[in-house]
């Protein structure tokens, strides 16, 4: 899709996926050399502070697409005339915390958010970062008026530290390596899924011959990739986070090449059984003009219907939790 400027709202702006973010927004990287880019960064009333500051090291940066910096605590004002949302703030799962009291902690933030996005412009496009990512997109998506099919939660980095794994596997080149889905939750019950999987053209699981990793470390080590970088980094995935995000913006600007896909968490309409409405990883692939379709016709062993069951039945779960939330 091209555009002579584009306007982008980032959320938690002030945080550390935000610090990998912006400034590859600004530079020009993910809308081309031709598109000015306004960016609308969202944060909450104590952290504005910290926001200015990164607003200073963006000024100095001197990018020359980057047209105008916005900085407030109001998401309507966030909002207003966007053309991408990138959702990103949310508060950290504290000590002792569980899921289900994240979930119950954050879900509020996208009640307003989801009403705010209301301000935003018809053709914008709504990517949740912030965890519990899928849940947290269910609910804007229900507060919004925006047409469902404009709402997405990052997968991607959970696809790219799949592909990266594979690659070290067969050791190969990660652009050897194609058609990989993540199904499901990003959670810890998400389905990397190696069957459909190609390297070099081939089907990953004759490439590789190893049956015990692919259906054991590989999808454990994907699923538990984020507490691994946190036990070696003492903090979350940052950077990578940040990437996979313009990767996913990306993937929406830019028709698929045939016979590729991506991984995204989008509404499900009911393609592979999932319950319609779910915010569902599934592959995807765009028209590059701001349409994009479920890859149908993927085949899944009773290994994988297995798995994708579970994480079904985890986004059910997170869904009953915060059905007060729900429109
Ligand atoms: P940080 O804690 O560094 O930054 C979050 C920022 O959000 C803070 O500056 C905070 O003030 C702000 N914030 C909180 N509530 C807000 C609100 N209501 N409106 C606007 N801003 C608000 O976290 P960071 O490492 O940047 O991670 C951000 C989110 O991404 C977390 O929820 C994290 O769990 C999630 N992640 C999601 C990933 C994914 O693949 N979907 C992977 C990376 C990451 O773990």
């Amino acid at each position: 899709m091209s555009r002579n400027n584009v306007k982008v709202a980032v959320t938690g702006a002030a945080g550390q996926i935000g610090y990998s973010l912006l400034f590859r927004l600004a530079s020009g990287e993910v809308f081309g050399a031709n598109t000015k880019i306004s960016l609308h960064l969202l944060e909450i009333t104590p952290a504005l502070p910290a926001l200015e500051g990164v607003v200073m090291e963006l000024n100095d940066c001197a990018f020359p697409l980057l047209e105008n910096v916005v900085v407030t605590d109001n998401p309507e004002t966030a909002f207003d005339g966007i053309n991408w949302a990138l959702l990103v703030g949310s508060k950290p799962r504290g000590a002792g915390m569980e899921r289900g009291d994240l979930i119950r902690e954050n879900g509020p933030i996208f009640v307003g958010q989801g009403r705010a996005l209301n301000k935003a412009a018809s053709d914008a496009r709504v990517v949740v970062v912030g965890n519990p990512a899928n849940t947290n997109c269910l609910i804007a998506m229900n507060n919004s008026d925006l047409p469902n099919n404009r709402f997405g939660a990052l997968t991607r980095l959970d696809q790219n530290r799949a592909y990266a794994q594979l690659a070290q596997k067969a050791h190969v080149p990660v652009s050897a390596v194609s058609n990989v889905t993540i199904w499901g939750n990003h959670s810890a019950t998400q389905y990397p899924d190696a069957e459909n999987a190609k390297i070099n053209g081939q089907p990953a699981m004759e490439v590789i011959t190893d049956q015990d990793w692919l259906r054991g470390e590989f999808i454990t080590t994907v699923q538990k990739r984020g507490a691994a970088i946190i036990k070696a980094r003492g903090k979350s995935s940052a950077a990578s986070a940040a990437n996979a995000t313009l990767d996913h913006v990306m993937s929406f600007e830019s028709k698929t090449p045939e016979g590729h896909w991506f991984s995204v968490a989008v509404p499900s309409d009911g393609s592979y059984g999932i319950e319609e409405g779910l915010i569902f990883s599934f592959p995807v692939t765009s028209d590059g003009a701001g349409g994009y379709a479920i890859v149908q016709g993927l085949t899944w062993s009773d290994f994988a219907r297995e798995k994708v069951s579970l994480t079904e039945e985890e986004l059910k779960n997170e869904k009953s939790v915060v059905a007060d939330l729900l429109k």
